[in-house]
């Protein structure tokens, strides 16, 4: 067995992973990443598209951001379309200017993998059993298959950026962490469709059939989702169907629907709620998924993963740079106040928006009134534009 050095080991090529691997570069110190999966997939994984104010900012100022200058969509406003009816949210007057970008996922971990490329710095995609050793010495270890060979890592920090299905979180020892946890009676079947987005703006509906969301990727490319049940098989959901679901729960009467077009890829994903504490364990430290899973309806995941490895990567500069520590024993905390503030917001959203199969007829009066109270009232309107878009960057 070989043995490779580096400073910071990285398990995941997500976003968190990608993104700390280019921060720590930007620092001047030395990663070495390791992905399970193939560069194919991780460039067409599609997942989030919504990028709040501050991430956009964090991309630009690392310098990965012309791309997303150039063919991100910038958006001011969010619709809420129930009782027939669609209100504009206007996130810019709300929040002093603050807007949110839609900008696939994707594209974010293919200009991140671009400028690793540039940088030098070793990825390892199709890296194949994974495993992390040591973390309470000062020196731990990450093993795995590394283009075909048995190789070990020796390491100063283990970053554990895999996601929720990853090795880092089942690594650990059980009575060492805290877990909060919620499930929903629901899922989001996802579409990606060939057509032009009939909508400038992000439309969020409640419907007495249940929750849909009209986004997009490009001015060809729409982005739609339909509540579901949480485990539902896809083949009963023919594209006719998805369309006639989608247009009766949008229906308004301003007549505004989504336009149809060519189906090019469906998928179901339940919804959890996930917290675990501490984030930190000794030379460990989980960031993005690995740590926490929000629903999408908050549009905050992706976001905190970006805010996560900002907070990491500027503990572990200071390490180096000034021998500090303290950023390092304040990362679990700094990160998790920012998590539950996600976490309320996401539950929210999806409490307002969702149809559970227990709920009543009370449920969905009530639902309406929180959503009336949301547009009519200026302080409600402000406290969702402002959690939506995001805190500033500090
Ligand atoms: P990721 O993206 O899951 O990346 C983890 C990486 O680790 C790899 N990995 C391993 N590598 C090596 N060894 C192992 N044993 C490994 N196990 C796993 C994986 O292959 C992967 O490449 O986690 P990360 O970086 O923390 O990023 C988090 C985001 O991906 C996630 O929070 C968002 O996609 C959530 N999300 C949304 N977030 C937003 O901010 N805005 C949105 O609009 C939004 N919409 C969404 C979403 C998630 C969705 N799904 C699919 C759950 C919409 C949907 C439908
Ligand atoms: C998306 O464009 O994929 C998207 C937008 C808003 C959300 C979730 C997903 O809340």
């Amino acid at each position: 067995m070989k043995q490779m050095r580096t400073q910071v080991g990285i398990v995941g090529a997500g976003p968190a992973g990608l993104m700390l691997g280019h921060l720590l570069h930007l620092e001047g110190i030395d990663s070495i990443i390791v992905e399970n999966r193939s560069k194919e997939h991780v460039i067409e994984r599609v997942r989030a598209g919504v990028l709040e104010h501050g991430s956009v900012q964090q991309l630009v100022d690392a310098g990965v951001g012309d791309r997303l200058l150039r063919e991100g969509m910038r958006h001011r406003s969010v619709w809420l379309c129930f009782d027939n009816r669609r209100h504009r949210v206007d996130f810019e007057a709300l929040t002093g200017g603050r807007t949110i970008t839609v900008y696939g996922q994707n594209e974010v971990v293919k200009d991140l993998i671009g400028a690793r490329a540039a940088s030098g710095r070793p990825l390892y995609f199709e890296a194949d059993r994974v495993t992390i050793a040591d973390v309470d010495t000062e020196r731990p270890r990450m093993h795995g298959r590394i283009d075909g060979r048995d190789e070990a890592i020796a390491c100063d920090f283990v970053a554990g950026c895999d996601g929720f299905h990853g090795i880092s979180r089942a690594s650990l020892r059980p009575a060492d962490y805290v877990t909060f946890e919620r499930t929903y009676p629901f899922g989001w079947l996802g579409i990606l469709a060939q057509a032009a987005p009939s909508s400038d703006e992000l439309v969020y509906a409640l419907h007495s059939r249940g929750f849909a969301l009209f986004s997009m990727r490009s001015s060809t490319v729409t982005r739609l989702y339909v509540q579901s049940a949480a485990d539902e098989p896809l083949e009963p959901w023919t594209d006719e169907r998805i369309w006639d679901e989608l247009e009766a729960r949008f229906a308004c009467e301003d007549g505004w629907s989504p336009t149809r077009g060519p189906i090019l890829q469906k998928g179901i994903t339940g919804m959890r709620s996930f917290v675990l504490e501490p984030m930190r364990f000794g030379r460990l430290f989980l960031a993005g998924d690995a740590a926490h899973i929000v629903p999408p309806t908050g549009a905050k995941g992706l976001n905190l993963a970006l805010s996560d490895v900002r907070v990491l990567a500027r503990a572990i500069a200071a390490y180096y740079h000034a021998a500090r520590t303290d950023l390092l024993d304040r990362y679990s905390e700094q990160c998790l106040a920012r998590v539950w503030a996600a976490q309320r917001f996401a539950c929210w959203m999806t409490a307002m928006l969702h149809r559970a199969p227990d709920d009543t007829a009370f449920d969905h009066r009530r639902q309406i009134a929180e959503l009336n109270h949301v547009i009519r009232s200026p302080a409600a309107a402000t406290s969702f534009a402002e959690s939506y878009v995001g805190p500033a960057l500090d």
